[in-house]
């Protein structure tokens, strides 16, 4: 059996964490390998561009980069890899994160960028399950084990929403 796809996860500044940690977390909660790093378009392009050229190689399924202001790392990734890549535009203060959001999603054609809501990183977390679940079985059982848990828990509230109405 082939060894699990690992997911490399990627953000331009540590001051993106909080934001990234979701990615993680959800990455973690299905057993998904992964790998965390720091590293920028603008302020260090050369890593970004060895880290992408070799993810592939060395066992890589699908790169998360999450960044804000002008994200171009999402795209600096994509340029250097044909693995699929996941853009999580994180929120700055001056455009609260439609900067990111439209720099990362405007990708010219043939250099795809998935791109989630701004901070969504959870998503891009699923998201990236979704994508390694096609080729590994086991991976789809939990994800969709994952979606049934979701449903059954919506229904719930939809059974109790005029019990929750009276306690208000
Ligand atoms: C982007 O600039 C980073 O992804 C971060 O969201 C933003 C600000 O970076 P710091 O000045 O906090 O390092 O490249």
């Amino acid at each position: 059996m082939s060894e699990a796809k690992k997911v490399a996860v990627i953000m331009g500044s540590d001051s993106d964490l909080p934001v990234v940690k979701k990615a993680v977390d959800v990455l973690n909660q299905f057993g998904v390998p992964n790998t965390v790093h720091v590293l920028s378009a603008h302020r260090s392009p050369k890593q970004v561009a060895e880290l992408a050229e070799n993810a592939e190689a060395n066992g890589y399924g699908v790169m998360i980069a999450a960044a804000g202001m002008a994200a171009h790392l999402a795209g600096a990734v994509a340029a250097n890899t044909p693995l699929p890549v996941i853009a999580v535009p994180v929120k700055s203060k001056a455009l609260d994160g439609v900067d990111a959001l439209l720099s990362s999603v405007m990708m010219p054609p043939g250099v795809p960028v998935a791109t989630v809501a701004i901070d969504g990183a959870a998503n891009a977390g699923y998201l990236a399950v979704q994508i390694l679940a096609t080729s590994d079985a086991e991976l789809m059982d939990k994800f969709k084990a994952f979606r049934k848990t979701q449903r059954e828990k919506n229904l719930e509230a939809n059974k109790n929403i005029y019990n929750k109405l009276k306690e208000l």
